[in-house]
């Protein structure tokens, strides 16, 4: 699977532009971008970044890491995900990482998401959906998530049962049970609810272009 991740990392490079601000995604086959970007960073002018983990990996390259709010728009994004449907709608946040992946998409002209080909799916949803939320929030969110989507919220925890604090200082609840046949509607209905800070569903704004990688690549 690796080998199929570095595939579709590495063909991403081809729509890098000199001089250019690349926004940075997070995830093990992003992390094949980052060390692809390494090999040509004289070409570009630094990254956006989406989490401490992919701007720690740039920083050891030599890449400037800049602030979103002084690079403004960016011409191109490329980020994993968990899974991709054939309209190009997304699930993401496998790495907690959404809300700063969500804000970077939608600054970005082009989205360039890289999967390899367990990532694809005819209807979003065995990939339990992520859902960022306000410590507070955590069971008022959960009980308007089971009313509104029938699905099972269950709070992420690490190996040590601790609950996962995102870089934002959040929580994540993940929804199990769902089959999303509608994700622009679904993802709407949940970035209602109060204390939702972001939703792992990439509909509303979804990929650009979709490469999964093998050999050849293939760029949908
Ligand atoms: C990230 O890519 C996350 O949104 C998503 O969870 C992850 C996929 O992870 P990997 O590339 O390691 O399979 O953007």
């Amino acid at each position: 699977m690796s080998e199929t991740k570095r595939l579709a990392a590495e063909k991403a490079i081809d729509y890098i532009e000199d001089g250019m601000i690349v926004g940075v995604g997070t995830g093990s086959t992003v992390a094949y971008f980052i060390q692809a970007l390494g090999r040509i960073k004289e070409r570009i002018k630094g990254a956006v970044s989406s989490s401490e983990q992919s701007t720690a990996l740039l920083r050891e390259l030599g890449i400037e890491v800049l602030d979103l709010n002084s690079a403004g728009q960016l011409s191109l994004y490329v980020d994993g995900a968990d899974e991709c449907d054939p309209n190009k709608c997304l699930i993401k946040g496998g790495g907690a990482a959404l809300t700063r992946e969500k804000i970077i998409a939608e600054a970005s002209a082009k989205f360039v998401c890289i999967v390899d080909p367990s990532k694809q799916v005819k209807v979003l949803g065995k990939f339990p959906l992520p859902v960022e939320v306000i410590p507070m929030a955590r069971s008022l969110v959960a009980r308007q998530i089971v009313a509104i989507t029938g699905g099972q919220p269950v709070w992420r925890q690490d190996a040590a049962g601790n609950g996962v604090v995102t870089d934002n200082g959040n929580v994540i609840l993940d929804i199990h049970n769902l089959a999303i046949a509608e994700p622009v509607k679904l993802e709407n209905a949940l970035n209602q609810i109060p204390g939702v800070v972001a939703v792992g569903l990439f509909a509303r704004r979804k990929a650009d272009v979709v490469i999964v990688g093998g050999e050849p690549p293939v760029v949908l």
